[in-house]
């Protein structure tokens, strides 16, 4: 057993643990933080002593960036720096036990660049896609679905045929109501209720009147072969989500998100086994605790997991088989608050797992693909993975410099959702 090398950089204590193989170090660990379309995204760069060879992993947390980018490089970067960086399951382990209370969205969003980014130095060196090191496909490509919404159901499914006519076979389906409440679609102006207390409320019962006509309406207009999905965002009581899901039983939903908010996910397996469509929860989970639950508790059809949320690409494989084991799909969260080497690692594990049900896409737009070269385009509703080594996405950082981020205007939206007596709804 030739000697350790025990490179002087690493925390004490905490030094290579057994022989690596070659000199290989990693030799830095930052994070990049940019908004091309002014959506904050975290990436992590971790570097190595081999000239050239470095990696990029999503971090993206877009209500706590700031968080997750201290987390990054005042804690995690001396941890690894000076290890090899083909350890990566010892090195992403080591980096959730550090901080002894472990997991929540900022440790995981850090965890989560860590570990992609390892995943893109493995496949650089291996000369390799990163799902070619995952064991190869299972699929050619991911089918993906986008968001439809509008002011009111005529504009939501005139945007829907937009979509369809550009491809998509999957879609979807967000309506305004009035108040400041809607989730997914423009917000309406005026009061729903000027006598209330707080006249621009978000009135649940006009959510379940609401719903079911938009998606009456869709079929009537975009026929039965369009796979149509909503999402509630985490609004509903057990009982309403009930209500809702059986008022669209004769709609054939591909799936029904977010019925409940993560407070009450004890009761998912009740509402899952009254409701006629499937039920799709996941992306809110910030453990592979939770999102483990959600799998095997028999409370979902499909998981939504925001992967980085987890800890990244090491934890959702395992997931994805967790699923593939119970009959369980995936349905990764991303819209455009994941960045393209986030995306490409959903699309890693779409294309090498049999438990895919569908891929959330978004069309980035061009100053993205300048920051990112390398981003996957949805062509045809299809996202097909790079050929080229790791994720084959790269960062021009001078680019990335010019779409610095502030803090994401989405925690205002998420706390400023409230019910006509003022209370605040889970956005
Ligand atoms: C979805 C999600 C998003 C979230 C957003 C939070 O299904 O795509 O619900 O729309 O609201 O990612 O930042
Ligand atoms: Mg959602």
């Amino acid at each position: 057993m030739n000697a350790v090398s025990r490179p002087e950089t690493v925390v004490r204590g905490l030094e290579q643990p057994w022989a690596a193989v070659g000199d290989l170090r990693i030799t830095g660990v930052r994070a990049i933080v940019t908004a091309p379309e002014g959506i904050p995204l975290v990436v992590v760069r971790v570097d190595t002593n081999e000239d050239g060879l470095y990696g990029l992993g999503c971090a993206t947390f877009t209500q706590r960036w700031k968080a997750v980018v201290t987390y990054v490089e005042e804690h995690l970067a001396r941890l690894v720096v000076g290890r090899y960086p083909g350890d990566i399951e010892d090195l992403t382990r080591l980096a959730r036990f550090s901080s002894y209370w472990r997991e929540g969205p900022v440790g995981n969003n850090a965890i989560s660049g860590l570990d992609q980014a390892l995943w893109d130095i493995a496949g650089k060196r291996a000369g390799m896609p990163v799902h070619e090191l995952l064991g190869g496909k299972v699929r050619a490509a991911a089918d993906t679905y986008l968001h439809a919404s509008g002011a009111d159901i005529d504009a939501a499914l005139s945007h829907a045929e937009e979509l369809v006519d550009a491809g998509w076979r999957h879609l979807r389906l967000q309506v305004s109501q009035p108040g400041r409440g809607s989730y997914g679609s423009a917000r309406l102006p005026g009061p729903t209720d000027p006598e209330a207390p707080y006249p621009e409320g978000w009135r649940v019962a006009e959510y379940l009147r609401r719903t079911p006509e938009l998606f009456a309406a869709a079929r009537e207009r975009l026929g039965e072969d369009v796979e149509l999905l909503h999402d509630v965002h985490s609004r509903l009581t057990p009982k309403q989500a009930i209500t809702l899901a059986r008022s669209l039983e004769p709609y054939r939903l591909f799936f029904l998100e977010d019925v409940l908010p993560p407070e009450h996910w004890d009761a998912l397996p009740g509402v899952r086994a009254a409701a006629p469509v499937p039920i799709a929860v996941g992306e809110l989970t910030t453990s592979m605790t939770d999102a483990t639950r959600l799998v095997l508790g028999g409370g979902v059809d499909l998981i939504r997991s925001h992967i980085s949320a987890i800890g990244g690409l090491t934890p959702a494989r395992k997931l994805a088989a967790a699923a593939e084991l119970v009959g369980v799909r995936t349905a990764w969260h991303a819209p455009g608050d994941t960045s393209p080497i986030g995306a490409a690692a959903n699309v890693a594990l779409d294309v090498t797992s049999a438990a895919f049900g569908i891929q959330e896409g978004h069309v980035y737009a061009e100053p993205v693909h300048k920051v990112f070269p390398g981003t996957l385009r949805i062509q045809n509703g299809w996202l097909v993975p790079n050929e080229q080594p790791g994720w084959g996405i790269d960062i021009d950082e001078s680019a990335a410099a010019r779409y610095p981020a502030d803090l994401s205007g989405h925690d205002a939206w998420a706390a400023g959702v409230r019910g006509p007596d003022g209370g605040l709804i889970a956005p």
